[in-house]
């Protein structure tokens, strides 16, 4: 018996569709569809190409209906992205958050809202990419005024399945316009801003349900029933941290994929001067919890290093430079500064974290190895200066670290991460922000009942964790 239901995740280089199959203290995962999300660069900047992803997704549900007891259907992907619309039409094609057109929109931003008294409102760490800059270019570009209605990518996509249109309570936090205290629409920010309310859709929570999958595209589908869509954290990081195997009271976490969020949960937001400065951001979460986090550059600067070397020389793998990596010694590599803004665009990584470790007169790898043992030892001690200041922003001491995504089976990552933040490091479930999905659709369902905290000894059970103690290796 049980419940099942399909989880679509969009993360920045790939998407799944995953079938979960929940039943009292299990949980199991299986994949239905995996395909590549590569962005398309146009005259008009980076895009992510929405209609592919859109296809992929209704392939994957194709062969997610097979099963017989599919209870819903669940859509997070990355955040702060959004599709423009006019009368339910998609207007021009949605950018990347990587796109760098909102240069000059920031500070256009700021003349209006200066950045204490944004944070006063929002709680958000400054990125430049956060949606209420990209509205500030897309304003200039003059496409603003042409719609009347901004969707993010997964609420989007959940209109193009249901015809409904709706905002997901937690990434709609990414945008910048929600008042971090009432989690409603800030309509002093939105009236300062100059944005109609009428843009923004009406929020709803992980768990509600957003409208069954229209008849027409269900039928398309090969369902001969209706097919619920439910609102899960649509926001990929909130999945993952409502995922987080943790049964500690004082545990962080590392969300590490493309980007590595390190934080905590608190209940209320710290929207301390000494956070802001910090660039620490309190986002939105499952159950009303809140994420006190920094976005750290992440595995991106790795894939990224690893794609221009491959483009030079298509037979390069990861697998034996990590292992070439291991073997370097700690002080023959430098460190440099992951968040630093020019490692945000895509482009030729590795000459990038040179020309950084040159300004600072630090060792310059010489070989690809010593290039991925500087990105992984500069993300560790990035990750152990987040653990360090979050500690002292809430008072609250972090006994130990969950890394979970991607990055959670990197061994050499989660080793020195280990010794460089001095705390035992719990690695695991990689498909930590699948399961966040698909656990919140399965109570939604009433096949588990619950707490957050009791959803996480759900995952717990289910996954085998790997763990790393701050002495216990030689070779960090
Ligand atoms: C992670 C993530 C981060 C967000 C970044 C951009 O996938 O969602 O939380 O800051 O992507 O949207």
């Amino acid at each position: 018996m049980g419940t099942t239901v399909a989880a679509v995740d969009l993360g920045a280089t790939s998407g799944r569709v995953m079938l979960g199959h929940v039943d009292r203290d299990e949980v199991r995962l299986r994949t239905a569809a995996r395909f590549p999300n590569e962005p398309v660069r146009t005259r008009d900047g980076l895009h992510w190409n929405v209609l592919e992803l859109y296809r992929q997704l209704c392939a994957g549900l194709r062969q997610a209906v097979r099963e017989p007891d599919l209870a819903s259907v669940g859509i997070d992907s990355w955040a702060v992205d959004y599709g423009l619309l006019r009368g339910g039409r998609l207007l021009g094609i949605p950018h990347h958050y990587r796109d760098e057109r909102t240069a000059d929109a920031v500070a256009a931003v700021h003349e209006v809202v200066d950045p204490v008294e944004l944070y006063r409102h929002n709680g958000l760490q400054h990125l430049p990419f956060n949606t209420v800059f990209q509205l500030a270019a897309d304003r200039r570009a003059g496409m603003l005024e042409l719609a009347d209605r901004v969707l993010l990518l997964p609420d989007l996509l959940a209109y193009w399945l249901t015809g409904r249109q709706v905002a997901e309570r937690t990434n709609a936090s990414t945008t910048g316009l929600l008042d971090v205290r009432t989690g409603d629409w800030s309509a002093e920010l939105l009236d300062r801003l100059e944005l109609d309310r009428s843009l923004f859709a009406d929020l709803v929570d992980p768990g509600e349900h957003i409208g069954d999958v229209s008849p027409d595209i269900s039928a398309d589908l090969g369902r001969d029933r209706p097919l619920p869509v439910t609102a899960v954290g649509s926001h990929d990081t909130a999945s993952a941290v409502a995922a987080v195997p943790a049964a500690e009271d004082s545990f962080a976490y590392i969300s590490c994929g493309t980007w590595s969020l390190v934080g905590v949960e608190v209940d209320r937001p710290v929207l301390s001067e000494r956070g802001r400065a910090a660039n620490f951001t309190n986002e939105l979460g499952v159950d009303g919890r809140i994420r006190y986090l920094r976005n750290v550059m992440g595995l991106w600067l790795l894939t990224e290093s690893l794609a221009h070397w491959q483009r030079a020389d298509p037979s390069v793998e990861l697998e034996p430079l990590l292992a070439e990596a291991a073997q370097v010694p700690p002080d023959r590599v430098g460190v440099f500064d992951t968040d630093d803004g020019r490692f945000l665009p895509p482009g030729d990584m590795p000459t990038r974290i040179e020309q950084w470790l040159h300004e600072h007169d630090q060792p310059i790898p010489r070989t690809r190895g010593e290039f991925v043992r500087c990105i992984l030892e500069s993300l560790a001690r990035a990750y152990a200066g987040a653990i360090e200041q979050v500690e002292q922003l809430t008072g609250e001491p972090v006994s130990v670290l969950h890394v979970v995504g991607g990055g959670s089976q990197n061994t050499l990552l989660c080793e020195l991460t280990a010794q460089r933040t001095g705390r035992p490091v719990v690695a695991g479930p990689t498909e930590a922000t699948a399961l966040g999905n698909v656990l919140v659709q399965a109570r939604a369902a009433g096949a588990v009942r619950g707490s957050p905290e009791s959803l996480r000894a759900l995952v717990r059970n289910c996954t085998d964790l790997q763990h790393y103690h701050p002495t216990s290796t030689g070779r960090a």
